[in-house]
């Protein structure tokens, strides 16, 4: 039956099992299509970036990135909503999907293609979805070694920080083991874009690869029910009687500690390169380092964002923000130097019509995929 929606998605990838179990939630009738080269290619053409997932709707308007798309979707399709009513939590969940979906993505790509066998099944796995069998063996290793290049050893890992880039899988489940001994969801009784965002990387990656997925059942069991838990919630079978929780327990201390050191400095630090116009910058935050890492025009758009939505709260609601983080040092660096502009929010308007796409991607970004996420 033909739906309003055309999902292409893969099964293996971070950011497609965070939309998809959104869709799935909220029970918005979709198709699914998975994607392989050609099919990339043509995300490429409709929306101007070779990424998945991306939404083809009937009236033949786009939609793509999962933060704007699932904005857009909550927009449309409102009950129940994953946005907390309480404006301040609401921001700080925006916070936490930010922080799961970027943060998580280098422990992500470690846990894949660090780990010899992971590297070898999961190139192998990705190349035979893109393309046809005997070249999916060189594509498989290929790939594995971009990812390998582009996410860890070109972009600050090395063997002095290997481990620790290792270790964020296990101070996350640190805060996620004893929260859901008490909670169904990361914001209380059902899901929030922040869990959405922790999907990501759980789901697709820790919770998926031969590697993490052993250390995820052994270290983080309540963890591992929660993706279970999220990926089979409908929305029709709960009641819609929400309660929220602020996050106040102990446990949230190191997280709210890593987002105020480590994440927003980083943020910070990504967009101050970005304005010097440095193609890498070495990053200094509370508990990693990496040189040379590269300056990423996205991440400066994310930064852009959690400014604006900042903004928008009123002086309550800001200083109540602020209250979260006052015992591990508060969040200054979110405001630090104001907003520096990404250049890129035209793009993440959405629906995109494919008609008013000016840049296409080059050829070998349509057949090799664009790195940067
Ligand atoms: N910020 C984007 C990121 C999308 C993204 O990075 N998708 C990855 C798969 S999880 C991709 O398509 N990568 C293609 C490539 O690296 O070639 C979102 O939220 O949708």
């Amino acid at each position: 039956m033909a739906t309003r929606y055309t999902v292409y998605k893969s099964d293996i990838s971070y950011f497609s099992g965070k939309l998809e179990a959104y869709l799935r939630y909220k029970e918005i009738p979709h198709s699914l299509v998975n994607c392989n080269s050609r099919t990339v290619a043509m995300i490429a053409e409709k929306t101007g970036t070779a990424k998945m997932p991306a939404i083809e709707m009937a009236n033949g308007q786009w939609l793509h990135d999962t933060t704007p798309m699932m904005q857009w979707l909550e927009h449309h399709h409102p009950q129940p909503s994953i946005m907390p009513q309480d404006p301040a939590l609401r921001f700080f969940a925006l916070l936490m999907e930010d922080y799961g979906d970027e943060w998580l993505w280098r422990p992500a790509m470690w846990w894949r293609w660090v780990p010899k066998v992971s590297r070898i099944t999961l190139g192998r796995r990705i190349a035979s979805t893109m393309i046809a069998k005997p070249l999916a063996i060189p594509l498989g290793f290929y790939f594995a070694r971009r990812q390998l290049n582009e996410w860890l050893w070109k972009d600050g890992v090395d063997q002095h920080n290997s481990n620790d880039v290792r270790d964020m899988l296990y101070r996350e489940l640190e805060f996620m083991e004893p929260l859901f001994e008490q909670q169904d969801f990361l914001l209380g009784s059902h899901p929030s874009i922040a869990d959405f965002g922790y999907f990501a990387s759980m789901f697709r990656h820790f919770g998926n690869d031969p590697i993490s997925a052993e250390v995820m059942r052994r270290e983080g069991p309540n963890t591992y029910e929660w993706l279970s838990r999220l990926w089979n919630i409908k929305q029709s079978k709960i009641s819609h009687d929400i309660s929220w929780v602020w996050p106040e327990a102990d446990y949230w201390q190191p997280l709210l500690q890593r987002i105020a050191k480590d994440y927003l400095p980083y943020l910070y630090q990504n967009a101050v390169a970005f304005s010097q116009g440095k193609k890498r910058f070495d990053y200094k935050g509370n508990s990693l380092t990496f040189n040379g890492t590269v300056t990423t025009d996205y991440r400066v758009f994310c930064r852009q964002e959690l400014q604006r939505e900042f903004s928008l709260l009123t002086k309550d609601d800001q200083q109540r923000v602020e209250q979260v983080f006052a015992n591990v040092g508060g969040i200054a660096s979110l405001h630090q130097d104001g907003v520096i502009d990404s250049g890129l929010t035209k793009d993440y308007q959405l629906p995109v019509d494919p008609t008013t796409v000016k840049a296409k991607p080059t050829l070998a970004k349509r057949i090799f995929g664009q790195p940067r996420n």
